[in-house]
């Protein structure tokens, strides 16, 4: 019996600093219906999907950045966007800034299922860029400084949430550029891995790197990542010019083979869709990737006994 779910991706145009929830609220609701109109079982929505990407600004007191963070989800503003995906039938992903209740700051995701019930939670564990403000960079990139590394691993939930039985994880925009992330959730028999990203289109400390390798980059570590661990993968870009800073979008629905199954074409809000069967997952776990007939792990301790990288041992 195939296992067919309809994937959406809600890209995400850009949100500026000086727009509203309830507007970025109502962009992610049209999205929503949109795709549900096409048949969409699950809606994958971007990174910190609620507000601009506010880790590119400086405040010396953290606290002027609480305004950015949700205390709550659901909460009254994204109350309606679960409302409406339960009206509608459809489970979603969805990228946001989480303030704990003892005051913990995490760059946070969150998969819900068709009847708005959150399924699970995870926080983003690889934050990139620096804590302090750092007058070499053309830009700043604040994760270090507003967010905690995650501290709930990489889950994998099974769970028939979105309509079928189906494997399900999750990551965050950096976090994709990391193997581990894959294969710790490839090792829990992962079938779609769901995230988002904010991109930046320039390299803050490298001027002349271009876009066109970045948006590589961005395929490589989706395609590799879906390919090693034979999963689908699904990537939805927060995109455009927010405030002067631009991001790039190309976001995606990878299958278990490395294809590209579909890709955005513009910079703003757009829906993208692909019917996929969680089946074609099982060749690719039984075949060139059966971790349990084919990895040694005896050889690969560095990988979690060490952090950096250190000088060859010299013969
Ligand atoms: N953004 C970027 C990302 O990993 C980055 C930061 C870009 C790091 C390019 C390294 C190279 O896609 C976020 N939000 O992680």
């Amino acid at each position: 019996m195939p296992r067919t779910l309809t994937l959406a991706i809600a890209q995400s145009g850009p949100v500026q600093k000086a727009d509203s929830r309830e507007a970025t609220l109502d962009r992610l609701c049209v999205m929503l219906r949109d795709a549900a109109q096409q048949g969409a079982d699950v809606v994958v929505f971007t990174e910190l999907a609620l507000t601009t990407f506010f880790p590119r600004w400086y405040a010396e007191d953290r606290a002027e950045m609480a305004h950015w963070f949700e205390t709550a989800m659901p909460n009254p503003n994204t109350q309606r966007l679960f409302d409406l995906a339960r009206e509608l039938g459809v489970g979603f992903y969805l990228g946001y800034a989480e303030q704990t209740p003892q005051g913990q700051h995490f760059n946070t995701s969150i998969i819900v299922d068709k009847t708005g019930n959150i399924i699970g939670k995870y926080r983003k564990v690889h934050l990139p860029g620096h804590a302090d403000f750092d007058p070499e960079r053309s830009f700043q990139h604040l994760e270090k400084r507003y967010f905690e590394p995650g501290d709930l691993g990489f889950p994998v939930w099974a769970s028939d949430g979105f309509g079928v039985p189906a494997n399900l994880g999750m990551c965050i925009c950096n976090d994709r550029r990391w193997p581990e992330t894959f294969r710790v959730m490839g090792l829990q028999s992962v079938e779609l891995i769901m995230l988002g990203y904010n991109t930046p289109s320039q390299n803050s400390q490298a001027a002349d790197e271009s876009i066109e390798l970045r948006k590589f980059h961005n395929r490589l570590t989706l395609q590799a990542g879906a390919y090693q661990n034979a999963t689908f993968v699904a990537a939805a870009a927060k995109c455009g010019n927010e405030d002067g800073h631009h991001m790039f979008a190309e976001s995606c629905i990878v299958a278990p083979t490395g294809e590209l199954l579909a890709v955005t074409k513009t910079e703003e809000d757009e829906v993208i869709l692909a019917q996929i069967d969680l089946d074609d997952t099982a060749f690719g776990k039984v075949s060139v990737f059966d971790f349990a007939r084919h990895r040694r792990i005896e050889h690969y301790g560095l990988i979690t006994e060490q952090t950096g990288a250190t000088p060859p041992k010299s013969i």
